[in-house]
């Protein structure tokens, strides 16, 4: 009789037959479709890509970003506080819509962001990486036919709520375009010494949920013995994961600031690679 293993990370087996729990974290020095592929459709857990960007690149970015104080999320929905410059769509799932203030939000944010790269755009950077890694068609998810804010910059201190994110649920219908699957894409252009690891859990949302939630968070006794994926990433790099599944930020425990370029990407059921924020 075959072994059985345990959990989280070891492949399961009943009889002869196993059946492959498929959640590791992976460190790779260039994204490939493949790995996005295999991050859409849940046989891997997290990827973190080593210098995807260059410690200039992410010093220039930082240096900028003295000039542009952030804002942050409402402190009265998001707490601890998260500082950031841009909108998210979840951002008004309290609306129920993508409003005049998230178009007026998202013009203001595209506008300071687009400099901060010497005068250039880090989002380019970031999507032209991405867009030669998928090979295909690439675009700007569209909202009633405009094209929504994707590049967020964030900075988390004491980290995050263990929470999870998927548009469809948070505003379903909103993007023209259907994704069939979601990820969240970070580019660390800024780390501390220790601390501000991402946790990633192989478990999604199910109503029975709502009894463990903790303001904009739930409770992580929800994922006890649940597989998960961890990355601790370093300045410059990225980390790519299903945010659909429940995932937490640690606290910071060392100087320096844990800053990210963050958007959400989704595969249409036409094999177009979209992104928003
Ligand atoms: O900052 C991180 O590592 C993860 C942030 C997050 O919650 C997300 O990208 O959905
Ligand atoms: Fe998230």
């Amino acid at each position: 009789m075959a072994d059985v293993l345990t959990p989280p990370l070891l492949d399961m087996s009943t009889n002869a037959s196993p059946i492959f729990t498929l959640f590791e974290s992976e460190v790779v020095d260039e994204i490939t479709a493949d790995h996005l592929l295999r991050l859409a459709s849940g046989v891997l857990g997290a990827v973190r890509v080593r210098g995807f960007g260059t410690a200039e690149q992410c010093a220039r970015i930082m240096s900028a970003l003295d000039d542009h104080p952030m804002g942050g999320y409402d402190e009265a929905v998001v707490y601890p506080p998260v500082a950031k410059l841009g909108p998210a769509a979840y951002d008004f799932y309290g609306a129920h819509e993508l409003n005049a203030d998230y178009w007026q939000q998202a013009a203001e944010a595209a506008r300071i962001r687009s400099t901060l790269l010497g005068g250039a755009d880090p989002l380019d950077h970031a999507i032209s990486e991405l867009g030669k890694a998928w090979r295909g068609p690439m675009t700007a998810a569209t909202s009633g036919g405009r094209p929504l804010f994707a590049g967020m910059i964030r900075e988390t201190t004491t980290g995050m709520k263990m929470h999870f994110d998927e548009i469809e649920r948070e505003l379903p219908g909103a993007l023209d375009l259907r994704p069939v699957c979601q990820l969240a894409f970070n580019w660390y252009v800024s780390m501390p010494d220790g601390g501000g690891d991402t946790f990633v859990y192989r478990r999604r949302w199910t109503p029975s949920d709502e009894a463990h939630r903790d303001g904009y968070g739930w409770a992580e006794s929800m994922v006890d013995g649940v597989p998960f994926a961890t990355a601790r990433p370093e300045t410059g790099d990225v980390i790519i994961f299903d945010p659909r599944n429940y995932h937490v930020v640690r606290p910071n425990t060392g100087d320096g600031r844990r800053v990210s370029l963050s958007f959400f990407l989704g595969v249409t059921g036409r094999g177009e690679l979209v992104y928003w924020s």
